[in-house]
């Protein structure tokens, strides 16, 4: 309530519709005209508004790559008569990468680099009559000169936020240069008792004429005053002046923090000294002070305050980067909801309306510039990334929410040259010289915040690169237990850290597993995308941290999953380590965080998003499994179709019960109660029950479909469910010989990574039983349908994940097989080549109808020709009862 309410304040304030008063911004989303390419003679206009992006769809098909070229823009607009004789501007919140405008023809200016705002005056160029056109072009090529070179998220080329004209008088504030309004405020010393204020303008002559000015900076407080301060000053013409002034102290403050985000307003008001007002812009203050303390993390206004968040990537499903400010803010509000009290805007500096709303929803946030994985050693490089990082401090200034500016993630991720240890330890030298630069930059222009770098686990590498003794804070982005090594190995690496670096505060600035809402599994194992393994993970690794109160936060990665084109997997080119699905659904990792992090009492059954399927009990017409419970009470009763069950101790936010279901509707309710104060969540669900001896007549077989060489479920494009397979026996189901495909690495439980083509369902494919002789369904008498699904796993090139370091490319030698198919000894499939007939990787999909007339059920027959047959998944349904003789 309270934060619907809040984001309902926040929307006007982001959305900076046309203003009026000495200084106009309007809004210039709508009326566009976008081609792609290059090419002005044959490009093809189509109409769009802004927020644009042109790779919403291409980073998710089955071609690899992305559209990674120029786009043009354009648009005319008129000079309405309130703009008359103001200078203007146009204002972009950001465009991918590189942006070029041009006014009637004549360039205006250029940007580069996709995540900073950008100013581009534009006032020589108008005409004060008539249409005037505005045409961009923006390009997202690869540039070796600007940063990210490489990264696990995708690059949307266009014109993806906001785009304003600004219209001001010929004296007005701003920095023009770095894209900022030019109004600094800085709390150099802030307690309970008083704060300090220190506001510096920075105010642009536009004229031939020198002028006069007078500054007026006015505290308000919910629309009272608590203090103003004038300055006059001389700007000389075309030229720029900046007003320091120290403002009076504030008594006794109301501070900002996470649970009471206390905002002021400042406005900066600058006139001519005759009563004419020049310009105004308004400015968010927060009164709060930290620091980070290597022995017992982040303090705010005093007190020990563990920092727990997550980091947000700006994309979002269907609309790519190209996102309304509500849906951002929304973002914002779901991680507020969540409990946390942290943002990492990774990897790169956001809309300006995440911040704001940090600002007012109460989130303590770390900001940073996209220079990820590797460097190119060159001045431009080195020079862009000076140029991001102070339009990302100067634009940003003022948000009471920002902590630390970050300019670095596991730079040395992807180290060059590999092959020339020499030659390596130059590339190191130049990133250690570039990492130096940026922190003396970022140190020379807010001496008020703390500097951070993300680095990877490799805790040796970047003590020999002399990377750790250069930022304030150091973050780590640790993954032990997911990617590879142990789970354990995560407690130990912050007690070693901290042991040999005592003195350097830290953070985990990432720590997450993949979950793909689809896969749920009841014997979860590292990488099998499971939600099950997930919430186990976040479990561990939140316990170790709270444990350690040197670990100054926790930073899951990431709020929401997100795309990430190279990537393969079970839902290829997205990230699943989101706590919410792209389209922001809850997973249930994310109700484990509330649990863990809610102040009131928080009960949620998990794992309600789907729809389940068992296996009935040999005696009973039921069937046991197991529930998990979100909550942060000490123990909880559970209740299934009215029986009530003893109740169940919660320990560390989660618990699990096993529960007998029965066939169609069940009913579980969870509650319990702290202090007198009860809560209680409900579910309905709906369960298919199957016998496991297929001629139960209790109940009525009708269809199955199974997994083969998974030990995980599946629920499919149309809510079908898949369950993993089992060996044959004696009136059940299941395949006869063979074994479950695994890669020779240890990455993988089971099954491959790779995307398959030609399905959005790529786990029904993506695991597979290698060498099967025979499958076996003893169904009763009947017809059915037999789809038997196929996809060559082995063979070409292997795609390198961006995450493999082990592994940097290679070729795969494809495993000729040939074989035939019988079912119920009749020929099916002949000389059948998964491989020479469809090629590589590709969905493969072959039914038949069965008549089982007899107590043999269904066999299908496999025989090897050359090399071993395979079958990755089944889907067996019954289309008729009776069967005709
Ligand atoms: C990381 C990177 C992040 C990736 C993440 C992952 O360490 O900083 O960009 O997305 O790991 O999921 O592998
Ligand atoms: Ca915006």
């Amino acid at each position: 309530m309270k934060i619907h309410f809040l984001l309902l304040c926040l929307l006007p304030l982001c959305a900076l519709r046309a203003q009026t008063g000495p200084r106009i911004l309007m809004n210039m989303d709508e009326g566009w005209q976008f081609a792609k390419g290059d090419s002005a003679g044959s490009r093809h206009w189509q109409g769009i508004r802004l927020p644009h992006t042109w790779n919403a769809d291409d980073v998710m098909d089955d071609v690899p790559g992305y559209y990674r070229g120029a786009g043009w823009y354009k648009k005319t607009f008129r000079i309405t008569p309130a703009l008359q004789g103001k200078n203007l501007s146009l204002f972009f919140e950001g465009a991918n990468q590189q942006t070029e405008v041009y006014v009637n023809g004549k360039k205006a200016g250029a940007h580069t680099g996709g995540y900073t705002g950008f100013t581009i005056p534009i006032t020589a160029l108008v005409n004060r009559k008539g249409d005037n056109e505005i045409s961009v072009r923006v390009d997202n090529n690869y540039n070796a000169g600007i940063a990210p070179l490489s990264a696990d998220f995708s690059f949307y080329g266009g014109i993806y936020r906001d785009v304003f004209l600004v219209a001001t008088s010929d004296v007005h504030l701003g920095d023009p240069q770095y894209g900022s309004r030019g109004v600094y405020v800085t709390t150099p010393s802030v307690s309970r008792a008083s704060a300090q204020v220190n506001v510096s303008s920075r105010i642009c002559n536009d004229a031939g004429l020198r002028k006069k000015i007078i500054v007026t900076n006015t505290l308000y407080r919910n629309g009272s005053i608590v203090s103003s301060i004038k300055k006059s000053s001389i700007v000389d013409p075309h030229s720029f002046a900046m007003v320091a002034q120290q403002m009076p102290n504030v008594a006794q403050p109301a501070l900002w923090s996470p649970e009471e985000p206390n905002l002021y307003t400042l406005k900066t008001v600058v006139d001519d000294g005759q009563g004419r007002r020049l310009d105004e812009v308004t400015t968010p203050v927060g009164f709060r002070w930290f620091r980070f303390s290597a022995d017992s993390g982040f303090f705010l206004n005093g007190a020990p305050y563990k920092l727990i968040g997550a980091s947000r990537h700006q994309d979002y499903k269907g609309l790519g980067n190209a996102v309304p400010d509500s849906l951002a803010i929304n973002d914002l509000v779901l991680l507020k909801k969540m409990g946390a009290s942290f943002l990492r805007v990774a990897h790169y500096p956001q809309d300006p309306c995440v911040l704001a709303a940090c600002d007012s929803l109460g989130l303590i946030a770390s900001v940073e510039i996209p220079v990820v994985n590797e460097i190119t050693e060159s001045d431009t490089f080195y020079r862009n990334c000076e140029t991001a990082q102070t339009e990302m401090i100067r634009q940003n200034f003022n948000h009471p929410s920002v902590v630390l500016w970050c300019y670095m993630n596991e730079i040395l991720l992807r180290p060059h040259f590999g092959d020339n240890k020499e030659r390596q330890k130059v590339y190191f030298d130049h990133i250690n010289a570039l990492a130096r630069r940026l922190e003396n930059l970022t140190r020379r222009e807010d001496p008020y915040r703390y500097t951070l770098m993300a680095d990877h686990g490799n805790l040796a590498q970047y003590k020999n690169t002399g990377l750790l003794e250069i930022p304030m804070v150091i973050g780590w982005n640790l993954y032990s237990g997911w990617y590879g090594g142990n789970i354990a190995e995560f407690g130990r690496f912050l007690d070693e850290f901290h042991a040999a670096y005592p003195r350097t505060p830290f953070l985990v600035s990432e720590y997450g597993a993949d979950a793909d809402p689809r896969i749920r599994s009841s014997q979860p194992v590292r990488f099998d995308k499971s939600i099950e393994y997930t919430t186990q993970f976040h479990q561990y690794y939140l316990d170790e941290m709270m444990k350690r109160p040197f670990v100054a936060g926790a930073v899951v990665w990431n709020l929401a999953d997100f795309n990430s084109e190279t990537r393969t997997e079970t839902m290829p080119h997205i990230n699943n380590k989101g706590l919410l699905q792209w389209d922001r659904t809850p997973k249930d990792p994310y109700y484990f965080y509330c649990a863990r992090l809610a102040k009131q009492p928080f009960i949620k059954i998990l794992g309600s998003c789907q729809g389940r399927y068992g296996i009935a009990d040999s005696a009973l017409p039921v069937c046991y499994q197991p529930v998990q419970i979100a909550s942060n009470l000490d123990s909880v009763t559970i209740e299934i179709n009215g029986h009530a069950y003893a109740k169940t101790a919660v320990t560390g936010g989660l618990c699990t019960s096993s529960l007998p279901f029965r066939e169609g509707l069940n009913t579980v309710i969870a509650e319990g109660e702290r202090n007198g104060q009860r809560v209680r969540d409900s579910i309905t669900t709906e369960l298919h029950m199957q016998a496991r001896n297929l001629k139960d007549g209790r109940f009525a077989f009708d269809e199955m479909n199974v997994l083969l060489g998974a030990g995980r479920s599946f629920v499919d494009e149309r809510g079908g469910w898949w369950q993993p397979d089992q060996s044959y026996a004696r009136g059940s189901w299941g395949s006869v010989g063979g074994k479950m495909f695994r890669l020779g690495n240890n990455r993988l439980p089971y099954g491959t990574d790779k995307d398959i083509l030609g399905t959005p369902d790529d786990p029904v494919y993506q695991t597979q039983q290698t060498g099967i002789h025979q499958y076996r369904l003893d169904v009763p008498p009947g017809r059915y349908e037999l789809t038997l699904h196929f996809a060559e796993l082995l063979g070409g090139t292997v795609q390198i994940p961006p995450y493999n370091l082990a592994d940097t490319g290679r070729h795969e030698n494809a495993n000729r097989r040939v074989f035939d198919v019988r079912v119920n000894g009749r020929p099916f499939l002949d000389r059948f080549n998964i491989a020479d007939d469809y090629g590589l990787s590709r969905a493969v999909v072959r039914s038949t109808t069965v008549t089982v007339n007899d107590e043999e059920g269904i066999f299908i027959d496999f025989e090897a020709l050359e090399g071993e047959p395979v079958l990755n998944a089944l889907q067996i349904k019954k289309i008729a009862e009776d069967v005709a003789k």
